[in-house]
C-alpha cells in the first residue's frame, strides 16, 4: 500500500528555519535533539508495565514529591543528551533543585527548562502523562550559563511545546510562529506533521479542574466554577467537566476541542498559597501555545501568565488556560465584574 508522504518534524523545522534568513540553524538541531529525547522516553513509557520501572524511586524533588522511577529515568534521558547537544547554557528540570549545567566546552545560546514526565500520579495506571519544555535565548554572555538565563518572562520564549504519551505519542510545539502537532509513527520512529496550524476554539464547552479542592479556593473561583455549571442560553446546557489530572492531556484535549483548565491558588492552606503549577516548565510554555493558538493564560489574579517575571527555577502559580472568550468570562468573575 503507497501511504501519502509525510511531513516529518525535522523536514518542518529546518523549512520553518529557512524562513528566517538570519537564522543559524542551532535551534533547529536543539529541537531535534530534543525530539531524540522524546522518542526515548516514548520507548520508555510504551513498555513500562513489562520492565521494572513503575512505582517509586525513593527519592523525592524539591517539591517535597515523591519521584517516579519513570520520572528519574525520563529526567535523565533529557538531562545527558542535552547536556551534549551543544546549543544550550544551562537547563532547570522539575526533579532537581538546582541548575542543571552543560557539558564543558559544549555551551550555546539557549537554556532550557523541562517537566520530564508531568502527570506523575498517572504514570502506573497507564493514563496520558507527557513531556514539557521551554527554551529561551540565553542572557549572559559565554561559557556556562546561570539562573539568569531562566528567570525569563515567558513572553521571551523563543520555542515552546510538549510531547503526549497519549493513545499515540504526539509533539506540539511553536517556535513563535503557529502551533503545530506531530504523531509519532512507532514502526518508523518518526513524528510526522499531522495537526498543522492549531487553533484553540474561541468558545468551549468543557472545564478542566479538580473540584475535590473547590472549599479552598475564593468566593470569585467558587462562583465562576457555579456559572459554568448553570444552563447556558445559547445551549441550554451547563458546560461539561473533563479532568485527567495531567496538565498535558488536559491542556492538549482543550487546545484542539477547546475548553478551560483551572489550577486556582488555596486560599486556605498556606502551604500551597500560590497554586501547585510550576510557572517555569508548566505554566509558561503552555501559555506560550496557548497564546499562539488564539487562546489565553492568567493567573487566578488575572495576570498574564507570560509577563510575570520569574523569581525562582521552582516557582509555583495558580492557572487559568484555555479558550479566550473563556478565560475572558473567567477574568470577570475574577475581578467580582459578574
Ligand atoms: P507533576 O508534575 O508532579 O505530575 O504535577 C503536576 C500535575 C499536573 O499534570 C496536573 O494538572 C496536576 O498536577 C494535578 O494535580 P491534582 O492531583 O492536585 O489535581
Ligand atoms: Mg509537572
Amino acid at each position: 500500500m503507497n501511504r501519502p508522504l509525510g511531513i516529518t518534524v525535522s523536514r518542518h523545522i529546518l523549512d520553518s528555519q529557512h524562513i528566517h534568513p538570519k537564522a543559524t540553524g542551532d535551534l533547529s538541531s536543539l529541537l531535534i535533539e530534543l525530539i531524540v529525547a522524546a522518542k526515548t522516553i516514548s520507548a520508555e513509557v510504551n513498555k513500562a508495565g513489562l520492565s521494572d520501572v513503575l512505582g517509586m524511586s525513593g527519592k523525592t524533588n524539591i517539591q517535597g514529591e515523591d519521584v517516579q522511577k519513570l520520572d528519574d529515568i525520563a529526567n535523565n534521558i533529557i538531562k545527558r543528551r542535552m547536556a551534549r547537544c551543544g546549543h544550550l547554557c544551562v537547563m532547570t528540570s522539575e526533579e532537581e533543585a538546582d541548575v542543571i549545567p552543560v557539558a564543558e566546552g559544549h555551551e550555546g545560546k539557549y537554556s532550557l527548562a523541562f517537566d520530564p514526565l508531568d502527570g506523575s500520579s498517572n504514570i502506573d495506571v497507564n493514563v496520558s502523562i507527557g513531556t514539557i519544555f521551554s527554551v529561551h535565548r540565553r542572557i549572559t554572555s559565554g561559557g556556562q550559563g546561570d539562573e539568569n538565563d531562566l528567570l525569563i518572562k515567558g513572553s521571551e520564549q523563543v520555542a515552546a511545546g510538549y510531547i503526549i504519551y497519549g493513545s499515540s505519542t504526539m509533539m506540539v510545539f511553536s517556535t513563535g510562529e503557529g502551533v503545530h502537532g506531530f504523531t509519532l509513527d512507532p514502526s518508523v520512529g518518526e513524528f510526522y506533521l499531522s495537526h498543522p496550524d492549531i487553533r484553540m476554539p474561541k468558545k468551549s464547552r468543557y472545564f478542566s479542574v479538580n473540584e475535590g479542592y473547590t472549599r479552598y479556593w475564593s468566593e470569585n473561583v467558587r462562583r465562576y466554577l457555579d456559572y459554568l455549571k448553570e444552563e447556558d442560553k445559547a445551549t441550554g446546557r451547563p458546560y461539561s467537566g473533563r479532568y485527567i489530572g495531567s496538565l498535558v492531556a488536559d491542556f492538549h484535549r482543550n487546545l484542539i476541542n477547546g475548553g478551560i483548565f483551572l489550577y486556582p491558588r488555596d486560599t486556605k492552606n498556606p502551604a500551597k498559597p500560590v497554586g501547585k503549577l510550576r510557572l517555569l516548565y508548566e505554566a509558561s510554555p503552555l501559555a506560550f501555545l496557548a497564546e499562539r493558538a488564539g487562546g489565553r493564560a492568567i493567573t487566578d489574579d488575572g495576570l498574564n501568565i507570560l509577563e510575570i517575571q520569574p523569581e525562582g527555577l521552582h516557582q509555583r502559580v495558580p492557572l487559568i488556560i484555555g479558550s479566550s472568550y473563556d478565560v475572558g468570562i473567567a477574568e470577570e468573575f475574577l475581578a467580582g465584574e459578574r
